[in-house]
């Protein structure tokens, strides 16, 4: 059976860098993967792509033959895609049952909000037996202005409940947010969206206050729901990605099973002396349990000292670790290089033993 993800969110939130990141992680794992690229508007993809739209329709085409802008000449793209599914549907069966897909979506946020074709061709995938989760990006930078977020934690709703499909919300490039000043909050207040009357008060301040009624009535709307909560990312954070792929194997139930004999980073699998095929990744195995995620990046608290209160430290303990670990290995390289430099003479001295023979 087919799984796989909607990577959804607007425009440069982060998609395809989370594709990218995701296959050189998924390589390192040895887990299956391949990315779907359905943005036609993608003129360079930074990852190697399976299977991509522009060969079925470019966009720059559709807005010179039919004169549209590039929103609308979008929509028709997907409306094409819609059309021609079978298209598609091919080349995903070519990729076989074990495939695990990325779908990297435009940034439309009209096409995960309330325009139908995304819908429709996520509901023909999940007939196919795909088994998927909407993964939907917004950059972290929206937490920073309380209005902006009232509007991010709308359109995750919205793109929630248009998509039908197990949903993570992630705030994308968490490593820039200290850039921007003091967040009013903890990041759990953002991530965990418990108490937004919170907010009140800062709402008030930015907007007039004819509009305070209003905005208590959208974060009511957002609390009746109860369904928002982002995760987060730094796409070269190997811990919060680890973490992200715990989270979206568990919403889809995907259990990864590493290949014989194959070794994993520490830290990915349980490690224990039984063979590689009964020792699944526990993380995923307990998919279906409630207890809560545990291991490194799973803990928001962590996430705030690493990329918010102790960034610089951090970033200055990572710099010395990573020259430790090219010296280490400039170190091995010369160790191997004299080793390979003492054996060559004594070879070259057998072979001119044996001219002379
Ligand atoms: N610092 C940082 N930059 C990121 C991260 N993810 C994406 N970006 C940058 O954000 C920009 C937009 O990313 P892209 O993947 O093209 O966004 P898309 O339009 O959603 O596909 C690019 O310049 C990326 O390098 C991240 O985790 N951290
Ligand atoms: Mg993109």
């Amino acid at each position: 059976m087919p799984f796989g993800e909607i990577v959804c969110g607007s425009p440069g939130s982060g998609k395809s860098t989370y594709c990218y990141g995701k296959y050189q992680l998924f390589t390192a794992l040895q887990r299956p993967i391949s990315i779907v690229n359905l943005d036609p508007a993608n003129d360079t993809l930074p990852y190697p792509c399976a299977i991509d739209i522009s060969s079925l329709i470019t966009l720059g085409d559709v807005m010179d033959k039919h004169g549209l802008g590039p929103n609308g000449g979008m929509l028709y793209c997907m409306e094409y895609l819609e059309a021609n599914f079978d298209w598609l549907e091919e080349r995903l069966k070519e990729l076989g049952d074990d495939a695990y897909v990325l779908f990297d979506l435009p940034g439309q946020v009209e096409l995960s909000t309330n325009h139908e074709s995304v819908k429709n061709i996520v509901e023909k995938l999940t007939k196919n037996s795909f088994r998927l989760a909407a993964v939907h990006f917004c950059d972290a930078h929206y937490i920073t202005d309380a209005s902006k977020y009232v509007s991010v934690l709308l359109l995750s709703l919205r793109a929630m409940l248009q998509l039908e499909l197990p949903h993570i919300n992630v705030l994308s490039k968490i490593d820039l947010l200290s850039q921007y000043g003091d967040l009013d909050f903890n990041l759990d207040f953002y991530t965990e969206v418990q108490d937004l009357s919170y907010l009140e008060n800062t709402l008030s301040a930015s907007l007039p206050p004819r509009f305070s009624a209003l905005n208590m009535a959208m974060i009511s709307l957002i609390e009746d729901y109860g369904l928002v909560g982002f995760e987060t990312l730094a796409v070269e954070d190997k811990n919060l990605m680890l973490n992200l792929t715990r989270v979206i194997d568990r919403a889809t139930g995907y259990v990864f099973v590493p290949p014989a004999g194959s070794n994993q980073p520490p830290g990915t699998i349980e490690e224990n002396n039984t063979g590689p095929a009964i020792r699944p990744n526990t993380y995923a195995l307990f998919s279906s349990a409630v207890a809560p995620l545990q291991g490194p990046g799973s803990d928001v608290r962590d996430i705030q000292e690493r990329w918010i209160d102790a960034k610089e430290e951090y970033d200055a303990f990572e710099r010395k670790e990573w020259r430790k670990e090219g010296e280490m290995v400039r170190d091995q390289a010369a160790r191997a290089s004299k080793i390979r430099e003492r054996k060559a003479p004594a070879s070259n001295l057998n072979a001119s033993d044996d001219m002379q023979l």
